[in-house]
């Protein structure tokens, strides 16, 4: 069964805001990630990835527009793993400095709370299905965050910053749009509209976004900038 508002779409279409369609990544053959905001020792980790270990998640995935795409396997690191092994002693957050934005190689972002990224099936993902990441999925590195709707799941990951609060966070797209925790369980789709009204105004995007995200991959793909 699919959580409310949600249809099975068969597979995982490249996707996201209509003004990333064109923005690719930079650099997908290694890791890198600066950690920064209220922390004692920012610092950019990418050697030191290799020494996490690894883990595999099988779950949907679903997107706020009420696509979903079931049973992929996903491979990499905890979140939890980087940040009990990494981030703690080396970086060093600073008390309270518990709200996380994640930013992607194509200027994308999004938030969640330290404590949802510390579940047990948040993961850093740099394989799907038993293949590296393609750009279309988020080479080199992403998050996937199955509880949340799919807009927490940044792509092309190369910043984390800790914050003490959302005041100085601006979000991707119009404020609405993202809820600070996004639960699929609870239908968190957006701000100040409910959740059920939201799948009617996303509903008619799904087609006619998926085909420009395909177009945008094929001509970059034949023309890397
Ligand atoms: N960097 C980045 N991450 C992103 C997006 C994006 O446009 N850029 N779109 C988000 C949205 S809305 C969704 S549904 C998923 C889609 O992931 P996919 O393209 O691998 O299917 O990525 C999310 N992460
Ligand atoms: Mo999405």
């Amino acid at each position: 069964m699919l959580p409310k508002g949600q249809y099975d779409i068969g597979k995982m279409p490249r996707f996201g805001l209509s003004k990333f369609v064109n923005r690719f990544p930079k650099q997908t053959e290694s890791v890198e990630i600066r950690i920064s905001g209220k922390v004692e020792h920012p610092s950019t980790f990418n050697k030191e990835f290799a020494i996490l270990s690894r883990t595999q998640l099988r779950a949907d995935f679903h997107c706020v527009t009420t696509w979903s795409s079931r049973n992929q396997v996903w491979e990499g690191v905890l979140f939890e793993e980087f940040f009990n092994r990494l981030i703690l002693p080396e970086v060093k957050p600073m008390n309270g400095a518990d709200f996380i934005v994640l930013y992607g190689q194509d200027g994308y972002r999004a938030c969640l709370p330290l404590r949802d990224l510390l579940s047990s099936n948040v993961i850093l993902a740099d394989c799907l299905n038993g293949q590296p990441l393609g750009i279309e999925h988020g080479a080199p590195l992403r998050l996937v965050a199955s509880d949340h709707y799919g807009y927490k799941s940044v792509k092309y990951i190369h910043k984390i910053d800790f914050l003490m609060n959302g005041a100085g966070y601006r979000p991707a797209g119009l404020k609405f749009m993202e809820h600070p925790r996004a639960r699929v369980a609870k239908e968190e789709r957006g701000l100040v509209l409910p959740g059920w009204l939201l799948r009617y105004i996303y509903r008619p995007l799904v087609k006619p976004t998926i085909a420009k995200f395909e177009r945008a991959l094929a001509s970059n793909v034949e023309n890397p900038e």
